[in-house]
C-alpha cells in the first residue's frame, strides 16, 4: 500500500479515510485533523492559556504533544486517583513526558490533597467508582484551571470515546446528557471552557502518533474500568465500524450537525439556576456541590 499524499510506502491504513499514510504524512494528517477541530468549533483562541488533563495514556499525551506542536501555550494537569500501581505508573509516564519536553505539569493527589482514593472513597460513598472518579475529575480540573488562570481545559477524548458515549446516551435517551455532549462547552459563571480537540482522531491514530513520536505511555487500562458499559459500547461500535468504515464518524458528526441542537434547551435551563457552593464556591444548583457531598461521604469516619 502507498501513502495517499506522497506515494511512498504506507505504514498505517485508515479505512475510515480509505487511505494509507507514510509516517511523515500521517503526522501531518493528525495535526491537520486537530487544527481543523479547533478551528471548526472555536476551541482555543490565540494567546489563550490551555491546561490539558493528562492521565499518562496515549490520548492525553498525544493531545499535549499535538497542542505544543501546533504552537499553543499548554501546561499539563495530572490528577492522582489513588488506584494502586495503575496510578503510580500513569504518574511516571506523565512526569517523564513533562521532563523530556521541559513543560510544566501541575499535580494534584486525591488521597493526599483531598483525603480519599477512588477505590475506598467510592465504596464509602456508595457510588460506582467511575462515577465518583468522573465527578472528582470534572471538579478538580475546573478548580485547578480557575486557580491557575487558564482559559481552557482540554481533554483527550477521541472519536471512539465520543461515539461510545453518544451511543450510550442514545440507547437510554438521556436527553440532559445529549444536550451537553459537545466538543466545546463554553465558559459559564465559574466554569472555564472545556474542549476535546481529538474528536476527529480515532484511538488507533492517537496510539500511532505516540509510537511515531517516541512517546511512552501507559498501555494498561484502569483496573476499575473492567466490565463497565462504556467498553461494551466501544466493542459494539468497533464491530459496526469493521463492517462499514466511517460509521463512527458519521454517527458522531451527524449528531453534532443535525440533532444536538434539539437537546440544548434543557442543558441551558440547568445552567441558569447555578450559584456558588456554600462550602467550596464552585457553581452548583443546590446549596452544596456534588463534589463536596462526595468528599463528605468518602472521608466520613
Ligand atoms: S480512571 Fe476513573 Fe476512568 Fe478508572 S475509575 Fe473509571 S473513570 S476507568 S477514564
Ligand atoms: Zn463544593
Amino acid at each position: 500500500m502507498k501513502c495517499r499524499s506522497c506515494r511512498g510506502p504506507a505504514v498505517i491504513e485508515l479505512r475510515r479515510h480509505n487511505a494509507g499514510f507514510c509516517g511523515e504524512c500521517f503526522l501531518r494528517h493528525c495535526r491537520e485533523q486537530v487544527r481543523k477541530a479547533i478551528e471548526e468549533f472555536a476551541m482555543i483562541a490565540e494567546g489563550e492559556r490551555v491546561l490539558v488533563a493528562v492521565s499518562g495514556g496515549k490520548d492525553s499525551l498525544a493531545l499535549w504533544d499535538l497542542l505544543l506542536d501546533l504552537g499553543y501555550e499548554v501546561d499539563g494537569l495530572y490528577l492522582g486517583l489513588g488506584i494502586g500501581d495503575y496510578s503510580d505508573e500513569s504518574h511516571r509516564y506523565a512526569r517523564a513526558f513533562a521532563e523530556q519536553r521541559g513543560v510544566r505539569l501541575v499535580e494534584i493527589d486525591l488521597p493526599a490533597d483531598v483525603g480519599f482514593d477512588i477505590p475506598t472513597g467510592s465504596a464509602r460513598a456508595r457510588r460506582v467508582p467511575c462515577s465518583a472518579c468522573g465527578l472528582s475529575k470534572r471538579h478538580l480540573f475546573n478548580t485547578a484551571a480557575v486557580d491557575g488562570g487558564y482559559d481552557v481545559v482540554a481533554t483527550g477524548h477521541n472519536l471512539d470515546d465520543e461515539a461510545a458515549v453518544l451511543f450510550g446516551n442514545v440507547l437510554r435517551w438521556s436527553t440532559d446528557y445529549l444536550g451537553r455532549q459537545l466538543p466545546v462547552l463554553p465558559a459559564t459563571n465559574g466554569f472555564v471552557r472545556k474542549v476535546k480537540p481529538l474528536v476527529r482522531l480515532g484511538e488507533r491514530e492517537t496510539a500511532a502518533w505516540c509510537v511515531l513520536r517516541g512517546i511512552d505511555y501507559i498501555v494498561e487500562e484502569c483496573p476499575m474500568a473492567a466490565g463497565n458499559k462504556h467498553l461494551g459500547y466501544k466493542e459494539a461500535l468497533n464491530a459496526i465500524e469493521e463492517q462499514s468504515p466511517g460509521s463512527k464518524h458519521a454517527f458522531y458528526f451527524g449528531f453534532l450537525t443535525r440533532a444536538s441542537h434539539l437537546f440544548r434547551p434543557q442543558a441551558h435551563a440547568e445552567q441558569e439556576g447555578l450559584h456558588p457552593c456554600v462550602s467550596c464556591g464552585a457553581p452548583t444548583t443546590g446549596d452544596r456541590c456534588a463534589f463536596c457531598k462526595l468528599v463528605a461521604r468518602a472521608t466520613a469516619p
